[in-house]
């Protein structure tokens, strides 16, 4: 209804009920159609006229309250609206970063795979969101060496890392801020969140790269430090240049030799790299893995080499650079590997066919090495972790279960081989901490720590094994009184320790950090004394392979015997592993000199000038010592990077309250408890 005709017919407008009509403002046929402008405006003006003071102030609160609406329903649409657009906008940024992989920050990770679903088919791990490609992240070394300006942190969900901000000459001549990342400031930090897996844990845990807690301003390297990063661009020179992408180099023939054909120095040394902040080389190294790297091969590999050297080197070197490219690789290799857990004991076989699928004994024996089969659960657990796939985590810690229940120990101390049908150790009555033995006294208690300090079983052997070595091993040399490890061979003492003993006095240090008994450091201290000394009391200063110490002081004699076929020296790393552990322990300097000496020698007698670094024949002939042409690839995986970190002051450079290494030196993050 037209509101004037019905309040004119109406008489008196009722308070109480207001029509209003805003429909046709005139009949058709009362005043004709006229549209113009200035007829509407007299209409509508009259009309308005026409209204009570009452109507006209109805309308007009009802024009201002649709206003004050209108206004209110704009402004939530629009915020709305716009997150809508920025959702959208971030999913397509997400699927062009990196096409197939999902880069940024997935809210929740892939639930684990089932532990029998295939082989091979495993669920696709999201990185966590990189909060800069790996290629800002990875600077150079000297990035550390500069005095930085201010320190700044760059956040994502998961991780924190520190970036330098420092100032940057521009095309134009200013100085401006560019942030840069502190390569090594972003590796010490393993994850703090990390949890063993268990039934529960079923979920993949990320890499610990990139957290940094804390604000320290980075360490400047220092010129022994530098020593050694000379060291291994001259070492990795001659791999580049005569071995590329093959297992180990043979420095003066100025070729290679292959051992599985998986370009086994290449991978040893990625996680050296990254500590020893060498980018370039890192990235080329890298490259090799993404393009070059296949594990389809008919190949036999040995469990624990290719476990120690391939699985630890990618695992570790994933954690400290946070690209999944080698998590991918580790489980590749990892899966591949699990056919050696399928003999009627579950001991382990050595061999492995990677492409076949199928694993053997050795061609004369059913038997197994007993540090061959647990010394490969460090890593077999942390891919399981990873992952979120209990399989590996399952094999591997059957083994130490099982051998935790074997007779045939001596007080704690293990025979050096373990049959693969029986389960049961063969050729008993000889003890040894050297070859064959070593690592399992090694992973007992690095398990322990891994698993944050739980495992009671493996802490039990431990500690029983470390008072078989008192009871039955040691002894005292002549005439200086070093402390050493010696052999039993059923009831008869041997003199006679293998340069590979010398990994215990690191082992024991770093029990007795962990709040094992204050004997353990005191033996340690006495042993790595005695290392040093298989070093300083031969012509070369660089030990052999196997000492006999004197027990009886002869005139003229020293305390260290070498037998013709014992002395030769590989570059092993175990002493100077052991220096970095007590060096970490004490703060005891000497420790870091004796490592310098060590250094210098090697340079002096098996350095290579045109590249590379070889084994030695005769340690005890400066003049000719007698080079063997070739470089084991733990020169560079392990010896090199000790001396690095034995060298440098800053404990957080791989702090051991976070890290466990494996026996190949490879650094893996220590799980706390959930
Ligand atoms: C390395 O492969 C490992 O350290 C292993 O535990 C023993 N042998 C070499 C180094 O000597």
């Amino acid at each position: 209804m037209y509101a004037g005709a019905a309040a004119a017919a109406a008489g008196p407008p009722r308070r109480d009920f207001i029509s209003v009509s805003l429909g046709a403002e005139e009949p058709v046929g009362a005043g004709g159609y006229n549209n113009s402008k200035a007829w509407r405006r007299r209409s509508c003006w009259r009309k308005w006229k026409q209204l009570s003071r009452l109507q006209r102030s109805v309308i007009l609160f009802l024009f201002a309250f649709l206003a004050v609406c209108g206004v209110i329903s704009y402004t939530s649409m629009g915020e709305a609206w716009k997150s809508l657009t920025n959702k959208s906008l971030d999913d397509q940024r997400t699927e062009q970063e990196i096409p197939g992989v999902k880069l940024a920050n997935p809210a929740v990770l892939p639930a684990p795979q089932k532990a029998d679903a295939n082989r091979g088919d495993y669920p696709e791990l999201s990185p966590q969101k990189q909060p800069n490609p790996p290629h800002v992240r990875r600077g150079p070394s000297n990035l550390q060496i500069k005095a930085p300006r201010r320190d700044t942190r760059l956040t994502t969900r998961h991780s924190t890392i520190r970036a330098v901000e420092e100032p940057v000459q521009t095309d134009k001549g200013e100085k401006t801020e560019k942030s840069v990342i502190s390569w090594r400031g972003a590796v010490i930090e393993p994850d703090q969140n990390t949890e063993p897996p268990s039934s529960k844990t079923k979920e993949p845990e990320k890499p610990s790269s990139v957290e940094a807690e804390d604000q320290k301003e980075p360490v400047p390297i220092n010129e022994r430090q530098l020593a050694v990063i000379e060291a291994f661009r001259h070492a990795w020179r001659g791999y580049k240049d005569f071995a590329w992408g093959h297992d180990e180099l043979k420095p003066l023939s100025k070729s290679y030799s292959e051992w599985f054909g998986l370009g086994l120095t290449l991978i040893d040394a990625l996680d050296t790299m990254w500590i020893l902040g060498l980018k370039e080389e890192f990235e080329e190294a890298r490259k090799w893995v993404a393009n070059d790297l296949a594990f389809d091969k008919n190949v036999d590999v040995n469990l624990f080499e290719s476990t120690i050297r391939i699985l630890g080197g990618l695992l570790s070197t994933y954690h400290l650079s946070g690209d999944s490219l080698f998590l991918e690789k580790a489980k590749d290799i990892g899966n591949r590997l699990m056919p050696a857990f399928k003999t009627p004991s579950k001991i382990p076989y050595s061999d492995v066919n990677i492409g076949r699928g199928t694993a053997h004994p050795p061609r004369w024996t059913s038997d197994s090495t007993v540090a061959e089969v647990t010394s490969i659960q460090l890593e077999f657990r942390e891919l399981s972790r990873l992952t979120g796939d209990e399989r590996f985590q399952k094999a591997v810690d059957e083994v130490m279960k099982h051998v935790h229940t074997l007779s045939g120990k001596n007080d704690g101390l293990v025979p050096m081989f373990i049959n693969t049908n029986s389960g049961q150790f063969t050729h008993l009555g000889v003890y040894t901490l050297g070859a064959r033995a070593d690592s399992y006294y090694e992973y007992l208690l690095k398990q322990w720590i891994q698993g944050g300090k739980k495992e009671n079983e493996l802490l039990e052997d431990y500690v029983r094994a470390i008072e078989g070595v008192k009871k039955h091993l040691l002894q005292r040399s002549a005439p200086r009184k070093l402390t050493f490890v010696g052999e039993l061979a059923h009831g008869h003492f041997s003199a006679k320790m293998d340069h590979l003993v010398c990994f215990l006095p690191g082992t024991l240090a770093l029990g007795a950090h962990n709040g094992l008994d204050a004997d353990h450091m005191k033996l340690a201290e006495a042993l790595i004394e005695t290392c040093y000394q298989m070093y300083a009391q031969v012509e070369t200063g660089l030990s052999p392979e196997i000492v006999h110490f004197n027990l009886h002081a002869q005139k003229g004699h020293k305390d260290v015997e070498i037998k013709p076929a014992d002395r030769h020296n590989l570059l092993r790393p175990e002493t100077v592993e052991s220096l970095f552990y007590m060096y970490r322990f004490t703060g005891d300097k000497k420790y870091q000199d004796w490592g310098w000496e060590i250094l210098q020698n090697f340079n002096k007698y098996t350095r290579v000038p045109t590249g590379g670094y070889t084994s030695i024949n005769n340690v005890q002939n400066p003049s000719n010592p007698e080079p063997r042409d070739k470089m084991e690839s733990f020169f560079l995986g392990e010896t090199l990077k000790y001396m690095f970190l034995l060298f440098s002051d800053d404990i957080d450079l791989i702090n051991l309250d976070k890290y466990i290494f494996n026996t190949e030196a490879h650094p893996l993050p220590i799980w706390v408890p959930a």
